[in-house]
């Protein structure tokens, strides 16, 4: 483990949220995600590369021990809150957009769906590339986000879903929005969700990622 985003990768994947954390015991006194991704970004590596090669990576990993029944719950929120301490140190540069705002974007989890990883990212690069961004958070259901429309008609609006169950939400949303705001762009995107689903569910757009969000974003403010 020589180089710093491996460790980082190995402290996300493995829960070590900095060095005064007990959890996992192995590692104690040790540099965790916080100070790890700090010292990287000190180091002069991009945030993008840190999110692209350690982050993003070690999630994956982790995703796939759980789905092999390597780790359970209680490890993958320790991964979820290693990778959120890493995370509060990029964020900044993500948000560091042009001050003068090209428009509002909502964006919200879709009610059932507790998982806010990856809507937070799509929301930081969203904000970064100069959009305000109003994020609703998780399990937000129909009635929320048309509230957040009836006080911004004009915003373009995101649902992200991460379980197969709750992307059935997701088309009850869209439906919900569509019929009071039916000019409203949407655009969804989530492990699951694919671009059939997209179109399936009458949504705009897909995005598989947060590049992809703002590149969408940018295209409709042209
Ligand atoms: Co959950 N979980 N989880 N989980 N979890 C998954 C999603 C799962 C695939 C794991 C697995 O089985 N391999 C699986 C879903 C299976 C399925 O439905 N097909 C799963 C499960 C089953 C569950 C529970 C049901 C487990 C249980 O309780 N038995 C439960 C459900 C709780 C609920 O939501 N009601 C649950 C709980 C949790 C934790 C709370 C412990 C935690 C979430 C903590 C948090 O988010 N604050 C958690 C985690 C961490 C994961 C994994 C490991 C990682 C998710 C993540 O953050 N990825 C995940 C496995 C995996 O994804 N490999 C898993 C990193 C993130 C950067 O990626 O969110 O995909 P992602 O976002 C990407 C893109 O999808 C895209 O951009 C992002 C950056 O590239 N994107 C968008 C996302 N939203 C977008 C919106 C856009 C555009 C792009 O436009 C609007």
């Amino acid at each position: 483990m020589e180089n710093i985003l491996e460790k980082l990768a190995y402290c996300v994947e493995n829960g070590k949220i900095n060095k005064t954390s007990p959890y996992p015991p192995n590692m104690k006194d040790q540099d965790g995600a916080d100070e790890l991704a700090k010292k990287a970004l000190e180091a002069g590596i991009k945030p993008d590369e840190i999110l692209e090669n350690a982050l993003i990576i070690a999630m994956a990993k982790v995703g796939d021990k759980f789905t092999r029944k390597e780790i359970y719950v209680p490890q993958m929120l320790m991964a979820a809150k290693a990778m959120n301490s890493a995370m509060a140190h990029l964020k900044p540069f993500f948000q560091s957009g042009e001050t003068k705002r090209k428009g509002k974007f909502i964006i919200g989890t879709v009610s059932g769906d507790l998982h806010d990883i990856g809507k937070n990212l799509v929301a930081m690069m969203i904000e970064g590339g100069g959009w305000e961004v109003i994020d609703l958070g998780v399990d937000v259901g129909a009635d929320k986000f048309l509230h957040a429309l009836d006080e911004n008609p004009d915003a373009i609006v995101g649902l992200s879903a991460l379980l197969t169950t709750t992307m059935e939400n997701m088309k009850k949303i869209v439906a919900a929005i569509k019929e009071k705001y039916s000019a409203s762009k949407i655009l969804v995107g989530g492990a699951p969700v694919t671009v059939e689903y997209c179109k399936k569910i009458g949504a705009d757009f897909y995005s598989p990622d947060p590049q992809g969000a703002v590149n969408y974003l940018k295209q409709l403010a042209s």
